[in-house]
């Protein structure tokens, strides 16, 4: 053990975006996992954040560093941007990361394009990133990359800082080696990634796939269940499944705010039952599929129709990208063919809404929904079906097999993806469940969520690590204590 030091964390999106408005400078957080996962863990630790300063009014909002304390209302932490110009983001974000990186890992390497310019500019980011560390760090600091958007970083970061300690967590899946092998670079990205002391994935498949990999393209490599020798330094593999802020989630869905806001929406449907989806909409999260599943089903259960309403909610995301845009005007097509064909005066059989929305509909939505379908075709984790059970006291979770969450989530009703009338089934049994069922289903799930929370997570990649951090040293206790109390504003997303 070191430390305690301070944690500096590196992820492409930052927390807070401030933007202009009409209104003004608005600031605003941005829906996806990881930024709901970390700000909590910041705003207690009270270190540094460096990413992508992206939004209009970032550099008039920021010092002439890049720096800004945040949140806004209760300054707890350092956030540092980093400036990208338009050819880099082009290039390194929608290129490299979402075009390479994403789509092989989760197994769409047809939707990749593997140019030469998206990886001369990812090196490039790498390297400017790298560079802000180095301005930040003292050597006691504990440098946590994220995600596959800096796979680089560790290596480079080893060099510049060779006695920070250093890990990065890798937020999607990890693939067999045979799909990740088709990246030109994959010798230099496992090679950046070796730098670090500590390599974090979500679940025990995806170590298994990444030091099958390690062991395939490096021969040379002394590789056991859970680490990697190689070049002459360790670095530890494991397996950290994320969480979520239990205890917010739990006592904001509580509220009887979100309580009166959900009878009134129920009562403004006026449908018995109601099925949810909420998503980036992206090819990864299996929207279509569920939608045409819904169909099925209510293609097979006539009884249903008009007293059955799926909610899809979908935020936009990476859409200038062609895959996308074919997407979501698959997704469209169907929602409007499926609703054509059903609809009645009074009801509509899918809700589609296109946009982020606020945490506060998040909750009524979580709240209201007596089933929720989480059928991604893969995904990393999935914190909407960890957030769903923890808000909902008696729906139930529909939940893909290709999902990370599924490892722990087994009690789920767990359907393959693919199977769209085994989904329709699913839904079925799903709906059918008498209130006893529904309770005695969700109450384990949301048990384990509790009990493996994103404070669990925190504290075991850190102990893992071996480090200690300023302001966590009490951590172990609060974890062994149970969920923590909730951070100052921990749940607010995109509703300044
Ligand atoms: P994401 O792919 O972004 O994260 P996910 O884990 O589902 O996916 O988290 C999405 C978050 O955004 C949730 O907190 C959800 O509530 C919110 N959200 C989604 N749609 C929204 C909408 N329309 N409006 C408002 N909020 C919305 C990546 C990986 C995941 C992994 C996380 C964390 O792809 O597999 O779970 O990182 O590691």
């Amino acid at each position: 053990m070191t430390g305690p030091g301070r944690l500096i964390v590196v992820s492409n999106r930052e927390p807070y975006i401030h933007e202009k408005t009409k209104k003004g400078i608005r600031c605003k957080v941005p829906a996806g996992g990881l930024v709901t996962a970390l700000d909590p863990i910041m705003q207690k630790t009270k270190g540094i954040w460096i990413a992508w300063g992206s939004g209009n009014a970032d550099a008039e909002t920021a010092d002439e560093h890049g720096r800004i304390m945040v949140p806004e209302q209760c300054p707890s932490y350092t956030l540092r941007r980093v400036w990208l110009n338009p050819k880099e983001i082009n290039e390194y974000y929608f290129g490299f990361a979402n075009q390479v990186i994403w789509p092989v890992c989760h197994l769409f390497q047809e939707n990749a394009q593997f140019y030469r310019n998206y990886w001369e500019t990812f090196k490039k980011v790498n390297e400017r990133f790298t560079q802000a560390v180095a301005e930040e760090a003292r050597p006691d600091d504990n440098i946590w990359v994220q995600d596959v958007h800096f796979a680089l970083m560790p290596a480079a970061l080893r060099k510049e800082l060779p006695e920070n300690n250093i890990a990065l967590f890798w937020h999607i899946p990890f693939p067999p080696w045979e799909t990740f092998s088709c990246i030109p670079w994959r010798r230099e990205i496992l090679e950046g990634l070796l730098g670090a002391d500590l390599l974090g994935f979500h679940t025990a498949s995806y170590v298994a796939n990444f030091l099958s990999g390690i062991q395939k393209e490096f021969p040379e490599a002394q590789v056991s269940a859970s680490a990697v020798r190689f070049g002459g330094r360790t670095t530890r593999v494991r397996a950290f499944p994320i969480g979520i802020d239990y205890t917010a989630y739990r006592s904001q869905g509580d509220s009887e705010s979100i309580k009166k806001r959900a009878i009134k929406m129920r009562r403004q449907m006026g449908v018995k039952h109601i099925i949810l989806g909420i998503d980036r909409l992206d090819y990864t999260k299996g929207i279509l599929n569920r939608l045409l599943a819904f169909e099925r089903f209510l293609e097979n259960n006539p009884h249903y129709l008009g007293r059955v309403s799926f909610i899809q909610v979908a935020s936009p995301t990476r859409s200038a990208i062609a895959k996308y845009k074919d997407m979501k005007r698959y997704i469209e097509e169907t929602v409007g063919r499926v609703n054509g064909r059903f609809q009645q005066p009074q009801w509509t059989p899918i809700i589609y809404i296109n946009r982020h929305v606020a945490t506060n509909e998040v909750l009524t939505l979580y709240r209201l929904a007596d089933v929720a379908m989480v059928t991604p075709i893969i995904d990393g984790m999935n914190l909407v079906a960890k957030e769903y059970v923890t808000v909902n006291d008696s729906g139930v979770l529909i939940l893909s097999e290709f999902a990370g969450a599924s490892e722990e989530m087994g009690s789920a009703i767990i359907v393959n993806p693919y199977d769209v009338e085994s989904m329709a089934h699913a839904i079925s049994k799903a709906i059918s469940m008498t209130p006893e069922q529904r309770t005695r289903h969700i109450e384990p799930l949301r048990q384990i969520v509790k009990e493996h929370d994103i404070f669990w997570w925190l504290y075991t990649f850190l102990k893992e690590w071996g480090v200690t951090v300023q302001g966590l040293e009490d951590l172990g206790e609060e974890v062994e204590k149970g969920p923590m109390p909730p951070p100052f504003i921990g749940l607010r997303r995109d509703t300044l």
